[in-house]
This record gives structure tokens, C-alpha cells and sequence, in this order.
């Protein structure tokens, strides 16, 4: 089946139903500050789920363009990506439970629409917890159609509010969801579903909108509505039988472009195939972008433009591509899409004029900027070796400490941003690979008083996106000692943090334990981190030596790679001390301005390890 087929079997079987097909609304979103780009189909919709009217009517249909950068990190892998198309239904205040699970089991399993293997399918639905009950209605219409199909009912999962509740981070309509995965491993389907297991790909979510969130809060919507949700790009590989969604008509043109310049295959390596898909989704995005008119920049759209263009060009330089080149991607990209969004034909010179501009803008630093950084991080390395820091092996989150050895300094960060014009994230992603971590916090200091000076100096701003991600980081910095607090709480003393990353978007904390955790704990230590955000306790730092750190049991890794003066953080009255680190800052001052905390996802990291995403709404 070919993308175009299946975008236009989905919007003809709920026009079917009575839905009015409305077209893609545009990636920026129009009226909504508080985020960047259109992240999902209901995004556009917000006011019609909140209660106004829809001049559509009160069923709707679409494919609508997304932009997810919260993702990013995954992106390199078969099925997540930074720019897709996501096809969803909705009910403004019409239909419910019933009509969209019935039809959602209908378009999957009719032989006239999907035709999916019925017995390859498994679902769930919301458990239930201290805000909002169990979704019962949801399992017994489930149970219903299994029965009636002869599935095992082991197959509805009741799975907690972090896998089965969708809203937007900033708040608003948002409800508990049901989620459908197809089984694409190569033996049978198992009898029942397992979340661990990424051989169920999640191929569709309907969301059950019927409360607003506002401030943590949670209030009943004045009308209920659905929103659904089905990724095209997996969706289209589940149907043809692909475990990579690069392999399907969306992205293998643009994939055979890169072979071609590269003079390597896709599967010559897992790296290739790596450097191959960053560079197909980050140049499709950026094409998509530079298709609504915007340009890269320093700041906030132009910014996220300005790495995905950069990011692209270093795996570029990798495989071994020479020359300027993302623009040779832009022919394949439009032959995928010209049917659909014409803006990428029309505009065409204009992206091919900026790819261009970017690329050579960058190019002419790039190698430079490399070789230094390469120095910067032999040095680095040199020193920590000295102190008997033994680099990992591998990519990936090293388990260094605090601050010091094997870190790259804030200022050595900002220098390769603002000489050599490396975005902040490329280099942290450089010194990884090589298992050294960066002084963001540092990073941030220099950034902000470079700001000064050029302010001051040539009445030039430069002001926006980066700056505003700065006061996200320091939140989730803050956050992130009060997970260590709580988890150690709720785990016990052997919990000790194994490495994070933080960007403006999320937290990911890597820490020593030896099991998954129960999903009982994981909302222990939600509620005890949103406790001390509720109760808006000070954040304290004190200077103070190391063995008086010691002597208050503050954490940190006690080597020699502190001053002798050491920064303590504390949170909590001088009696009842709720976390207390070692840590060079910054803080924000008062938990209460941190929001509502939420853990995502808790997984495996590597043996022994385990590693939570959260984040703050
Ligand atoms: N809004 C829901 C999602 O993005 C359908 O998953």
C-alpha cells in the first residue's frame, strides 16, 4: 500500500462515518506561545475541544504535519522521527468510547481498509489511579470485540497514567486514552501484551478528552471528545510487512539519494544506518520547515531550523560526504510529497537558497571547529586519565559525576558555539561519543553574559529561543535533585545518579538500580517530588568545605575533582532537609516554580541501571 493510498483510505472511511475531511494546518502553531511547533493532530483543535464551535461540524478528519523534538535523542532508530504526518479523527462533543474504538477496530481489520491480522493486535487502557477511575467503559467495549473475535482478553492491558493518558504538556483538554499495538516479530503474536516488549508497535492512540488541566489540577470538560492518532509512517510500514520505517516509500528515496552520495549502503553498519536516517529526518524536517518561510537563526523555530540542518551536515561529514549536499535531498523529499503539500514545490528556491546559505555558513567552520574540539576533548580525557577516570567505552550517557573530569568547560562550550558556530547540543553529542559530558550550567553562564556585553556593546539582541531554554534547564536541573531524593526514599540508599541529560524539553536521569520499577513506585515518587513543588520550599546554596559536606550528609561523588569550598544545594527547613547535593548550580529558588512533575518512562539503561524521562508540565 502507498502512503497516498492509505492517507486517503483513512480519510474517506470517517468521511464514511460522517466526519468532514479539513486540511493540515500549519507546523507553526497560530495563537499559541507557549510551544513551537504543531506537535500532534489535536493541537490546532484546542479551542473546538474546549467548546467553541468548529465551523466543520462536530466530526472531523485530517493529516496533520507534526514537528517533535522532544524525540530527538531517539531519532536513529527504525520508527521515531522528527517531522511525520499524524492521521486522527475527531468528536467535538458527538460521538464516544463506543464509535471510536468500533471504528478504529473496523479500519484496522477490514480487509477493504487495512486488513491487519486480527490475531497480531493487542490493546490498553487505562488502570486508573488517584485522579480519574479506571476506564472501564473502554476494556468492556474491548472485551466485547475480542470475545466476539476470539482473541485472548490477556491482550487488553491495564496500564497506569503514563502510558495510558494523553494532554499537552502546557496544560488543557486531555483525557485517559486507549492504545493499539500490532505484533511485528517474527514468531506468533504472545498470548497477552507487554510494554517492554518494542515488537508491539504502537500504531494507534484514541484519546478520551474530557477533563482540562490547569495548574495540576484536573476539571471536568464541559463536552467530551475524542482525538485520535495514527502515526502514517508506522502505520504505513506495519502494512507492508516493514520493520523500518525508513524503508517505506516516505523515506527510501530520500535514503537511496544518501547511498548514492555517500557510495555506501544503508546496512553497511549499524552507524550507517544510524548517520543515514538522522540525515534523511533532519533534512526532511528542515525542507517542511524552510516550506512555511522559516529561516535558521539563534533563536527559538530558527534555532531547532539551525540544528537540524547542522546535526544532518556533521553525519554527513561522517559517512563521507564532501561538498555542499543537503540540498540534493530536497528532490527526493518533494517527490514523496508533491501530491500532498504543494508549499514544498512552491517554495522550493527558497528552501534550496537556504540549505544552501546553512550549509556553507557552517561548512566553512566545521572542520576547524572539529579539530578543535577534538583537542579540547583529548585534553579533557588527558586530565581525567590522571586522576584515574577511565573513559567508557561506547557511546551513550557516561556515568561521570558531578563537575570537573571528564566534562568539558561552559566556557570551551560557548566558544565552539559562538568562533565555530556549534550548536550547544552537537558538541555535548561529540564529547559523548567519546563519554565525556559537557558544564551546561556553564554553558548557560557564559551564553547569558555574552548577552550582556553584546547588549551592551552594539545594542545588538540576542535574545529568544536559547535564552528561554536556559530557565527550562535550570527547573529540570532542580527537578532532577529531587527525583534523587525521592527515589532514594522510595528504593532505598543503594540509589546513586549514574549520569543525566537535560534539555528544555525533558529530564533523563540514568541511577544504580537493579529492577524495573513497579509502577507503585514510580507514582511514590511522583507524588513525593510534586509534594515538595507544592509546598514551595526554598532552594539554599551554601559554600562550604568538603568534609563539612560530608558531615551533612550532602550527595555527591567525593573525589578529589572538587575544590577544596564545595557548593551545597539543599531543599527543605534546616530540620526536615528533603535533598541536599554537592552541585556547581545553578538552581531556580523556590520549588513552587517548577509545575506539575511527571515520569514518562522508566527503563533499562544498561545492567544495573536504570533510566527515567520526565518532565515538568
Ligand atoms: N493526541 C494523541 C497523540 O498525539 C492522539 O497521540
Amino acid at each position: 500500500m502507498t502512503a497516498n493510498e492509505l492517507r486517503t483510505k483513512y480519510l474517506e472511511f470517517f468521511k464514511s462515518k460522517g466526519h468532514t475531511i479539513i486540511p493540515s494546518a500549519s507546523l507553526i502553531p497560530e495563537n499559541d506561545p507557549t510551544v513551537l511547533f504543531t506537535t500532534a493532530g489535536m493541537h490546532p483543535l484546542v479551542p473546538f475541544l474546549m467548546g467553541q464551535k468548529h465551523p466543520a461540524g462536530q466530526r472531523l478528519t485530517d493529516a496533520q504535519k507534526c514537528i517533535r523534538t522532544t524525540d530527538i535523542d531517539e531519532v536513529g532508530d527504525a520508527n521515531h522521527h522528527t517531522f511525520f504526518e499524524m492521521l486522527g479523527n475527531w468528536s467535538l462533543g458527538d460521538y464516544f468510547k463506543k464509535e471510536a474504538i468500533e471504528w478504529s477496530w473496523e479500519f484496522l481489520t477490514s480487509p477493504e481498509y487495512l486488513g491487519l491480522h486480527k490475531n497480531h493486535l493487542a490493546v490498553s487502557v487505562f488502570a486508573g489511579d488517584n485522579d480519574a477511575p479506571f476506564d472501564e467503559e473502554a476494556f468492556n467495549i474491548w472485551k466485547g470485540i475480542f470475545r466476539k473475535n476470539s482473541l485472548p482478553v490477556e491482550r487488553i492491558a491495564k496500564l497506569p497514567k503514563k502510558n495510558n493518558w494523553w494532554g499537552l504538556a502546557t496544560g488543557g483538554p486531555c483525557g485517559p486514552d486507549t492504545e493499539m499495538f500490532y505484533w511485528v516479530g517474527p514468531e506468533k503474536a504472545p498470548a497477552s501484551f507487554n510494554d517492554d516488549n518494542h515488537l508491539w508497535v504502537e500504531i494507534w492512540n484514541d484519546v478520551f478528552m474530557q477533563f482540562n488541566q490547569q495548574d495540576g489540577k484536573l476539571e471536568p470538560l464541559a463536552q467530551k471528545n475524542v482525538d485520535t492518532g495514527m502515526g502514517l509512517e508506522r502505520a504505513l510500514a506495519v502494512v507492508n510487512g516493514l520493520d523500518d520505517n525508513y524503508k517505506t516509500e516516505l523515506f527510501w528515496p530520500i535514503i537511496e539519494k544518501i547511498e548514492e552520495l555517500a557510495g555506501k549502503k544503508y546496512n553497511a553498519s549499524p552507524e550507517t544506518t544510524r548517520a543515514m536516517r538522522i540525515m534523511a529526518d533532519h533534512i526532511k524536517a528542515a525542507i517542511f520547515m524552510l516550506a512555511e518561510n522559516l529561516k535558521p537563526s539563534n533563536t527559538e523555530r530558527g534555532y531547532v531550523l539551525r540544528r537540524l540542518i547542522r546535526r544532518a551536515v556533521r553525519y554527513g561529514k561522517q559517512l563521507g560526504i564532501n561538498g555542499v549536499f543537503t540540498f540534493k535531498l530536497i528532490e527526493p523529499t518533494l517527490g514523496i510529497y508533491k501530491e500532498v503539500y504543494s508549499e514544498l514545490t512552491n517554495n522550493k528556491d527558497f528552501i534550496e537558497e537556504q540549505l544552501v546559505r546553512e550549509e556553507e555558513k557552517f561548512g566553512k567552520t566545521l572542520e576547524k571547529g572539529l579539530k578543535e574540539l577534538k583537542r579540547l576533548i583529548e585534553a579533557a580525557l588527558a586530565v581525567s586519565t590522571r586522576k584515574g577516570f577511565v573513559p567508557p567505552p561506547a557511546a551513550g550517557p557516561s556515568s561521570m559525576g558531578l563537575a570537573g573530569q571528564g566534562r568539558l568547560l561552559g566556557r570551551e562550550v560557548f566558544d565552539l558555539f559562538s568562533t565555530f558556530g556549534f550548536p550547544m547540543e552537537m558538541t555535548k553529542e561529540i564529547a559523548a561519543e567519546r563519554g565525556l559530558e559537557i558544564d551546561e550550567d556553564g554553558f548557560w553562564r557564559e551564553f547569558k553574559n555574552h548577552q550582556e556585553i553584546s547588549k551592551a556593546g552594539s545594542e545588538q539582541k540576542f535574545k529568544g529561543g536559547l535564552a528561554d531554554t536556559s530557565e527550562q534547564t535550570v527547573k529540570y536541573h532542580t527537578a532532577a535533585h529531587l527525583m534523587l531524593a525521592a527515589l532514594r526514599q522510595v528504593l532505598g540508599d543503594h540509589v546513586f545518579q549514574k549520569g543525566s541529560n537535560i534539555t528544555a524539553e525533558r529530564l533523563r536521569f540514568d541511577f544504580s538500580h537493579p529492577e524495573k520499577m513497579s509502577s507503585e513506585q514510580v507514582k511514590q515518587v511522583e507524588d513525593l517530588v510534586n509534594e515538595q513543588i507544592q509546598k514551595d520550599l526554598p532552594v539554599v546554596c551554601e559554600e562550604m568545605s568538603l568534609e563539612e559536606a560530608k558531615a551533612k550528609n550532602a550527595m555527591g561523588v567525593f573525589e578529589q575533582k572538587y575544590g577544596k569550598r564545595v557548593k551545597v544545594y539543599t531543599v527543605g527547613d534546616p530540620e526536615r532537609v528533603f535533598s541536599s547535593e554537592i552541585c556547581g548550580g545553578p538552581h531556580i529558588e523556590r520549588t513552587g516554580q517548577l509545575g506539575r512533575f511527571k515520569i514518562q518512562k522508566e527503563e533499562s539503561s544498561s545492567a544495573g541501571v536504570r533510566r527515567i524521562k520526565a518532565i515538568l508540565e
